[in-house]
């Protein structure tokens, strides 16, 4: 006998304060149905003060302008995103419109996104993943050392960022094994937005 706790004791650590996910937020025609039609939006790389992510996004409603730190106005949210928008409010029990911001992301293989917590102007952050899993990892300092946790995101899945989860965790996406989309709806904090 020895006194190691065996690997079923030991709880992994939890997840943030204020995340919510669930698996099985859309179904499987709803999904091929996104992806066939956002395929054919006009991706451009992420770019972040002058250098470009392996990722490439499009904005709808407002865009984030690293390089002067200022929001845009940019395209309304297509038509066939209005479904998954007004989807993702419901689940965290806000009005569809309150869903100002959408940024569609394209992770190809190897694609990762870094440790960052978003920008102050936003509230409430929405993330819908499409057609591949991902790892969606959390680190927030804590004393001198670093507290984590992380799932496996689903495709058809969302999750909620509120509260402590949104302001004082980061979150990352190490580099995704196949091609990953991701809607990302947010809202704003009040008076944020011109
Ligand atoms: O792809 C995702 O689900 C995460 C996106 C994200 O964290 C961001 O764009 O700030």
């Amino acid at each position: 006998m020895t006194d190691q706790p065996s690997l079923i004791d030991i709880e992994p650590p939890a997840l943030p304060e204020g995340f919510c996910y669930e698996p099985d937020f859309l179904d499987r025609e709803e999904e091929r149905a996104l992806v066939t039609a956002i395929k054919g939006l006009p991706f451009k790389p992420f770019e972040f003060h002058g250098f470009e992510g392996k990722r490439r996004v499009v904005s709808f409603g407002w865009r984030y302008d690293f390089k002067e730190a200022k929001l845009r106005e940019a395209p309304p949210i297509p038509d066939f995103l209005h479904a998954a928008g007004a989807k993702a409010a419901r689940f965290a029990e806000l009005h569809a419109h309150a869903l100002e911001q959408l940024l569609v992301t394209e992770y190809h293989p190897g694609a990762p996104i870094g440790w960052h917590i978003d920008r102050p102007i936003f509230a409430d952050v929405i993330g819908v993943s499409l057609l591949a899993s991902c790892t969606f990892r959390f680190r927030r300092k804590s004393g001198g050392a670093w507290a984590r946790a992380s799932l496996m995101l689903e495709p058809g899945s969302v999750y909620l960022l509120r509260g402590p989860a949104r302001t004082a965790w980061e979150h990352s996406i190490p580099p995704v094994e196949k091609l990953r989309y991701s809607l990302t709806f947010r809202t704003f904090r009040k008076k944020a937005r011109p």
